[in-house]
């Protein structure tokens, strides 16, 4: 098992997945009160949001065949600009076609990194989603979810199946849905012109509260754990480092569980996929995790 983490200081982005023993916390502080008052209309009171940060931690365990290269998972966590947070899942159909699915995942997140700070992103994930697929030359194609925090808000923006949970108090109070084709086919951005685009992405903004929980994650995690479990695991866990770590197992462990009824076995049959008739006569369902990559990302929002 092993965390990869990526670091987008390094200069060769394709190269930057690296590997630890010891996830990482990062510190992302809400930088840009001030200017955000600054532009507030003057016949209006501004909004007297608390500043807030986020204390984060992230844990990928990949597809056991895919352990060597490190998974097909992106994912990038700044701590400029308020805090941005990247994940992407190159799909794996291009294998097939003898394209390393990595690639596109890879540049993609690196390129969110290159553009993080520059100003005609103006805290607009769905733009950032923009230039960095713009900027991806590699081909292949990747589901992606980009979240910026801002004033205390999160704005989220997510093509595909990757996904986002915030609990608070217990309670799990918001959810992406996923986009999907067809069964086992999300949205995705691709180096084709017929995929979509950041236009196809669904936009989301929510009022962050100190004490909230974000959890941001690829289909690995989501197809694996239902959301009640998110909950108890993330209320069992006050750090966020050992959360994305329990998360990330509970996940695995689930995805090759061949009889535990996952979300994705529960999907999976609601869509009419499941065993031959004759094993129904004998009370069989189709069951089991699937296996996959796993990428974890849990914070916690912060007084600043
Ligand atoms: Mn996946």
């Amino acid at each position: 098992m092993a965390v990869s983490i990526f670091r987008p200081s390094v200069s060769h982005p394709q190269n930057s997945l690296y590997s630890t023993n010891s996830p990482k916390i990062s510190s992302i502080s809400d930088r840009k009160r001030k200017s955000f008052l600054h532009c507030a209309s003057s016949d209006s009171a501004p909004p007297t949001r608390q500043e807030v940060s986020l204390s984060v931690g992230m844990y990928l365990i990949p597809h056991p065949n895919k352990v060597e290269k490190g998974g097909e998972d992106a994912f990038f966590v700044s701590s400029d600009n308020g805090g941005v947070i990247a994940v992407a899942d190159g799909v794996s159909g291009w294998a097939e076609k003898n394209v390393d699915p990595a690639l596109f995942s890879r540049e993609f997140v690196a390129n969110v990194s290159s553009l993080v700070g520059n100003g005609e992103v103006n805290y607009d994930p769905r733009i950032l989603i923009k230039g960095a697929h713009a900027a991806t030359s590699s081909t292949g194609s990747a589901t992606v979810i980009v979240s910026i925090l801002e004033n205390g808000i999160l704005k989220i923006a997510s093509v595909g199946d990757c996904g986002l949970r915030i609990i608070r108090k217990g309670q799990m109070i918001f959810s992406t849905f996923p986009l999907e084709h067809y069964f086992d086919c999300p949205y995705q951005l691709s180096s084709e012109a017929v995929t979509q685009t950041y236009l196809d992405a669904i936009v989301s903004t929510v009022d962050l509260q100190v004490g909230d929980t974000i959890i941001i994650g690829t289909d690995g995690l989501f197809d694996n754990v239902f959301d009640k479990e998110i909950v108890s695991v993330v209320t069992e866990h006050d750090d966020v480092s050992n959360a994305a770590k329990a998360l990330a197992d509970l996940a695995r462990n689930h995805s090759v569980d061949t009889k535990f009824d996952s979300p994705f076995s529960l999907e999976a049959r609601a869509r009419g996929f499941d065993v031959p008739w004759w094993k129904k006569v004998f009370g069989m369902k189709l069951t089991g995790g699937k296996l996959d990559d796993i990428t974890v990302i849990v914070g916690k929002v912060k007084s600043t």
